[in-house]
């Protein structure tokens, strides 16, 4: 039981230069509007929220010249670099201090921060990403030119020739700590990374095949092989791992993926470990929503991923 307190640090995260749709930014007054800290308060959890990327900060983020912040065929890596290492100082000190970071993204590329902040205080931290999206290009092998589909390259070190804004990241997580659940939209530099490292990865095709429940078993051995699969988790969820019948609202919708209910559970068995010490939930984003049931069922979702991961069980 690494997080032994019961007390959690939300962090907020309205970042959207990691991709080109606005409206992900929203994700974490959405979700916090619709009682996300209560609904933890109820769970047993002291909350405090953070917020390390200030209004006036995001305004200027918005009207940046997308034309002079770039680099190779990246786009936005001085903004997606300076708002990223605000949050990897807020994670990493909600971490030493014993608390669960909780970061409600936002783009996926807040991870570069969320995750090595946590690797900050647990050296030994197992990654499980959830996602249909691998995002492991790098700077080099990025079609779209998004960040938030390159967290992982930089998590692990990849991009040794990168701009000076992104040279704070350690880049020190291992390729065997990490393991992916939920994959079915995978670019082909993509898929060569990711079998020339070894890593492990989990496809809706393992889901289907072997069942949620065995998938989740075997990326907790493959992230702490020497203990039995123990070991401090964190859990990097983009929510369009989970099928868009259930969370359309989102920016790279791919059919095909998890249930509603392997979503959730998915959580509940990380909360049943007692080993998760971190939580991401990213790109949501209410904008993109065609009407309001489409907003109220992604964030909806968003905050039962959360409640699952921080102990709510069915009975
Ligand atoms: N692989 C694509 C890219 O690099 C898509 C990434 N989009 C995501 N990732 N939503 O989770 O641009
Ligand atoms: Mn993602
Ligand atoms: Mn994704
Ligand atoms: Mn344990």
């Amino acid at each position: 039981n690494y997080v032994s307190s019961k007390e959690l640090t939300i962090i907020q995260a309205p970042f959207c230069g990691g991709q080109g749709k606005p409206g992900v930014e929203k994700g974490p007054k959405y979700m916090l509007k619709n009682g996300l800290q209560s609904q933890l308060g109820d769970l047993g959890w002291t909350t405090t929220v953070e917020t390390p990327l200030d209004a006036a900060e995001l305004k200027l983020m918005m009207e940046r010249d997308e034309v002079t912040d770039q680099y190779k065929r990246s786009k936005r890596p001085n903004l997606v670099g300076d708002n990223t290492k605000k949050i990897y100082h807020a994670v990493k000190k909600t971490c030493s201090e014993g608390k669960f970071a909780l970061t409600l993204g936002g783009d996926h590329s807040i991870a570069i921060g969320t995750v090595s902040g946590a690797l900050a205080q647990y050296p030994d931290l197992g990654l499980l990403w959830i996602d249909a999206h691998a995002d492991i290009n790098t700077l080099e092998s990025t079609n779209s030119g998004n960040l938030h589909g390159c967290p992982v390259s930089f998590l692990l070190g990849l991009n040794d020739d990168c701009p000076e804004s992104l040279k704070w990241v350690p880049g020190d997580l291992k390729p065997e700590k990490i393991a992916y659940i939920g994959l079915r939209d995978v670019d082909d530099a993509e898929k060569k990374i990711i079998k020339d490292l070894g890593i492990k990865a989990f496809s809706m095709y393992h889901v289907d095949k072997y069942g949620i429940n065995k998938v989740i078993e075997m990326a907790l051995q493959a992230v702490h092989p020497e203990t039995n699969g123990h070991g401090p988790i964190m859990c990097s969820y983009d929510v369009d791992a989970v099928d868009p019948l259930f969370v359309p609202a989102t920016g790279t919708p791919v059919r095909g993926g998890l249930t509603l209910r392997e979503a959730l559970f998915l959580v509940e068995r990380l909360a049943e470990t007692k080993d998760l010490v971190a939580l991401d939930i990213v790109e949501c984003n209410p904008d993109l929503a065609v009407d309001d049931i489409h907003v109220s069922n992604t964030i909806s979702a968003g905050c039962a991923i959360a409640r699952c991961a921080l102990g709510e069980t069915l009975l």
